[in-house]
């Protein structure tokens, strides 16, 4: 088996952070492939890999699995030593359902606060209209009530699935300067001051691309 990951730009690419960082926390070896996105090419060159010309894809050998849950599934079979899935059964469902929901929903928050992992944080929290602050006082119950039901630093203890899934929010919460209370302030640090999380930071300062759409808020 061997694993490459293709991810888009560290900078703005949410969903490419979420696999990337479950594996690099659970030590799951991989090779990456960035590919600068939204630029002449890209799509064509994502087309070659899989029917959905985005990232995420996870190339195992000859096979090819995308979007970021599928990946996630996959890496849990692949790798059940590693935990990818919080053990108890009620814990993992809960967690699957935490990781469907923010693969579906909170649209208010994220067309309100574009990815932008490798921005400093605003002096003033951004001021949110009502889709994005409902998302947002979701995102704070989600944070507060699940490491006191599961235990922290992590949603469900350790690092799982749900906390990569979570990240990118974890990020724009702080990059947009929004207010959160203590406990869920408790589990945004401990998400950006994880060794992978910086690691990825530092990929995306490291970046000469830019898409001003994403700079200027
Ligand atoms: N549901 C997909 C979303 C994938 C997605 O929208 N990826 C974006 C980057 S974050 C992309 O590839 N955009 C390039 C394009 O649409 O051409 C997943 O969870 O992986």
């Amino acid at each position: 088996m061997s694993l490459t990951l293709f991810i888009g730009n560290k900078a703005y690419s949410s969903w490419s952070l979420r696999p990337w960082l479950l594996m690099r926390a659970l030590d799951i070896p991989f090779t990456e492939v960035v590919t600068p996105l939204y630029v002449d090419g890209s799509r064509e060159k994502m087309l070659r890999e899989g029917p959905t010309g985005k990232v995420p894809l996870l190339r195992d050998d000859d096979f090819a699995v995308w979007d970021s849950l599928a990946i996630v599934e996959y890496l849990a079979e692949k790798f059940p030593d590693r935990n990818v899935w919080p053990k108890a059964a009620q814990a993992r469902a809960r967690a699957r359902s935490l990781c469907a929901e923010m693969h579906a929903g909170f649209q208010g928050l994220r067309q309100a606060c574009p990815t932008n992992f490798r921005r400093a944080r605003r002096a003033a929290p951004l001021p949110l209209e009502e889709a994005a602050q409902a998302d947002l006082a979701r995102i704070q119950a989600i944070f507060t009530e699940t490491p006191a039901q599961y235990g922290g630093p992590f949603l469900f203890g350790a690092f799982s699935a749900a906390d990569a899934f979570f990240a990118p929010v974890a990020s724009r919460l702080d990059t947009y300067a929004l207010s959160l209370e203590a406990p869920a302030r408790a589990y945004c640090d401990a998400i950006l001051s994880h060794p992978a999380f910086a690691h990825w930071r530092e990929g995306a300062k490291a970046e000469s691309w830019v898409i001003e759409k994403w700079e200027n808020l």
